[in-house]
C-alpha cells in the first residue's frame, strides 16, 4: 500500500555532534543540514504525503533520524529500543505523535531494534540482525506487528537499509554482498556498482524514488527499471552516517 503520511523531525541544535564514522564528519554544517532536510520535507509533501513534524529536539544529536525510532506496519507501531545509549531518549517525541494515530508498544530490554534495519516489502518485513538490532528485537517486532519477518544476519553493519531497499513492483536495490541472500528470494534485484553503494538507500513513494545525488549510474538503473527518480542533495546527512530513509517514517 502506498504511504500517505511521513513523520519527520528537523535536525536539532546538537546535530553536528551526531554519531558518525564518516571521514568528513567534522565538516557537517547544521545550516545546510536543515536546508537539505527542509527540501526533503517539501519533496514528500509535493508527492502527496501529509508531512507530520515531531517537535524539534535539541538534546539528542541524532534525533532527526526518526526512522530508527519506530517501525510501523499493519496499522501499529513498535517504538524501538535504540542500541546506542546516546540515542535512548529520542523516542518519546515520536511515540507521542504515533500514539495519537495508532496503537503503539515499546520494545523492551533485552531487545535492541532500530527502524533503519527494517525493509518493508509487500506486507512483509526483512530485518537486519546487525550492530543495532538483535534477535529479541526482531521477535518483539514480529509479535506486536503480526507480520512475517525474514532476517539477514550481519553483525558488522549498522543498518540493513544502507544496503537494501525496496523500490516497488517486486524490485529491490541491493549491494552485491546481499543480492543473493535467501531473504530477498522472489524479488528482482538491481545491484549498483560498488562506487554507488550509498545510493542503495532509496525512498519510494508510489512509482517515484528519492535517491542521493551524485550516484548517476545507480539512478539510471532505477530509471531504466521504470521508476521516476528525484535526486536529493543529502551531503550533510551522509556525513552523520545517515541516508534518505533515515529521515522519515512513512505509513
Ligand atoms: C547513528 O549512528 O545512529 C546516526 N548517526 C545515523 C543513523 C542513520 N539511520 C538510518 O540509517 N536509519
Amino acid at each position: 500500500m502506498d504511504p500517505k503520511h511521513a513523520i519527520v523531525r528537523t535536525p536539532g541544535n546538537l546535530y553536528t555532534s551526531c554519531l558518525s564514522e564518516h571521514p568528513l564528519h567534522h565538516t557537517v554544517s547544521l545550516k545546510k543540514a536543515r536546508e537539505q532536510h527542509a527540501k526533503y520535507c517539501e519533496t514528500l509533501s509535493e508527492l502527496g504525503l501529509e508531512v507530520i513534524h515531531v517537535p524539534r529536539d535539541d538534546v539528542f544529536p541524532d534525533s532527526c533520524f526518526v526512522e530508527d525510532n519506530a517501525v510501523v506496519e499493519n496499522g501499529k507501531a513498535l517504538i524501538c529500543r535504540m542500541a546506542k545509549e546516546s540515542r535512548r531518549g529520542e523516542q518519546p517525541g515520536v511515540a507521542a505523535v504515533l500514539e495519537g494515530i495508532m496503537p503503539i508498544k515499546w520494545a523492551e530490554d533485552p531487545a535492541t531494534i532500530e527502524g533503519g534495519d527494517v525493509v518493508h516489502a509487500k506486507g512483509k518485513l526483512i530485518s537486519g540482525l546487525s550492530l543495532r538490532t538483535n534477535l529479541e528485537g526482531v521477535t518483539q517486532m514480529k509479535e506486536w506487528l503480526d507480520v512475517p519477518v525474514a532476517t539477514i544476519f550481519d553483525p558488522t553493519i549498522m543498518h540493513l537499509k544502507s544496503y537494501v531497499t525496496y523500490l516497488g513492483k517486486d524490485i529491490m536495490i541491493a549491494t552485491e554482498k546481499y543480492a543473493n541472500h535467501p531473504a530477498l528470494e522472489g524479488f528482482n534485484i538491481l545491484i549498483p556498482p560498488s562506487e554507488d553503494e550509498y545510493a542503495a538507500d532509496t525512498l519510494s513513494v508510489g512509482d517515484t524514488v528519492l535517491m542521493a545525488a551524485g550516484y548517476d549510474t545507480a539512478q539510471l538503473m532505477v530509471k531504466e527499471a521504470g521508476f521516476d527518480v528525484i535526486s536529493m542533495e543529502v551531503s550533510e546527512i551522509q556525513k552523520c552516517d545517515g541516508a534518505l530513509t533515515c529521515l522519515s517514517i512513512l505509513f
